[in-house]
């Protein structure tokens, strides 16, 4: 029975420790995470937004990031490498002139692409959703480290093959617990259920 038990928790400890640890940025103490969309997984950005806050880190409920400073920008770009992913902007007007943060905080500090938010294709028959949701731009001359504006699912088409121009979303949690919840290692998982094991046997053979 302890046995059995045992053994569930071993399970669980290494399935949890197999989940990628979220990225302290520790300049202003929140953590990021980058999700990539495979063959078999795509989120628009509305489901990237709901998947966002549904997932909860230290206390704090993840949303998609937020870049409301130059160093925010820059952890992004050059630590979490987040080239090509979805990020927590809306254009809520439709014509430029109301971006927002999905927290709701201050939309002061930006770093478009030079011609971005562009509306590119707005409503053609290339892209048929308009471009009102943030993302950042791909490595290349002007283009890196800075965003662009694209469609909700960054979709279009590319000589008549479907085609995105995001490849994942960042999370960002501002936690609010205090310390890390550090996993057990496996090592420990291992030792103790060995004990158990040998203290089992033991008994039997009493
Ligand atoms: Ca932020
Ligand atoms: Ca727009
Ligand atoms: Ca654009």
């Amino acid at each position: 029975m302890i046995l059995k038990v045992f053994s569930a928790i071993l399970l669980t400890a290494t399935s949890l420790s197999s989940l990628a640890s979220p990225v302290f940025n520790a300049d202003n103490g929140h953590y990021y995470e980058l999700h990539t969309f495979t063959d078999d997984w795509r989120l628009d950005w509305v489901d990237a937004k709901s998947f966002a806050e549904s997932l909860t880190f230290l206390g704090g409920s993840g949303y998609l990031a937020t870049v409301t400073s130059q160093n925010e920008d820059n952890f992004l770009w050059d630590t979490l490498g987040a080239q090509g992913s979805f990020l927590g902007g809306i254009d809520t007007s439709g014509n430029e002139t109301n971006w927002q943060w999905v927290t709701g905080e201050a939309f002061s500090y930006t770093n478009w692409v030079t011609g971005e938010p562009n509306n590119w294709q707005d409503g053609s028959t290339l892209t048929p959703n308009n471009e009102d949701y943030l993302m950042y731009w791909w490595p290349g001359n002007n283009y890196t480290g800075h965003w662009n504006d694209t469609n909700v699912d960054s979709s279009f088409m590319d000589n008549n093959q479907l085609t995105y121009t995001t490849r994942g979303f960042v999370v960002e949690y501002t936690p609010t617990a205090t310390s890390p919840i550090v996993p057990i290692p496996h090592s420990i998982w291992l030792f103790a259920s060995g004990i158990l094991l040998m203290l089992k046997r033991q008994k039997n053979n009493a």
